[in-house]
């Protein structure tokens, strides 16, 4: 029993508390923008900070949020996110995303491009992202 106990926390503190699912692009040409979408999901209780995501895809990569603008929306970065305990949050189109600015390289479907994910209370996340319509 105590054996048991034992391995469970082990198996608590070398899991990742923060998972990052449906990484998705749409297609996009080398020099044009994009954006990256996907789900943070906080498996703990405790609140975690994205606060940079880079890729060797383009120069600038920023956390931006989309905000109304009279009748239109606008953008604008962010400092980070924070994904409170227990919950997911969705980057999403219309809403967060992260601003992928010069693209170095074509996004063509089906394409699976790295992502680094940095975060100020947990450790480096790294993902790929698939290039789909929607
Ligand atoms: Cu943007």
């Amino acid at each position: 029993m105590v054996f048991i106990f034992f391995l469970l926390s082990i198996v608590n503190l070398i899991s990742p508390q923060v998972k990052i699912e449906n990484a998705w692009m749409r297609p996009a040409n080398k020099g044009m923008n994009a954006a990256l979408y996907f789900d943070i999901k906080n498996l703990s209780s405790k609140d975690y900070e994205l606060v940079d995501v880079f890729s060797d895809i383009a120069k600038v990569v920023q956390i931006h949020e989309t905000y109304k603008q009279g009748e239109n929306l606008g953008m604008r970065k962010v400092e980070s996110i924070t994904i409170k305990g227990k919950t997911t949050f969705r980057l999403a189109p219309g809403g967060f995303h992260v601003m992928i600015i010069r693209l170095k390289e074509n996004l063509k479907l089906g394409d699976k491009k790295e992502f680094t994910l940095t975060f100020k209370n947990h450790e480096k996340i790294k993902i790929m992202a698939l290039v789909k319509d929607q």
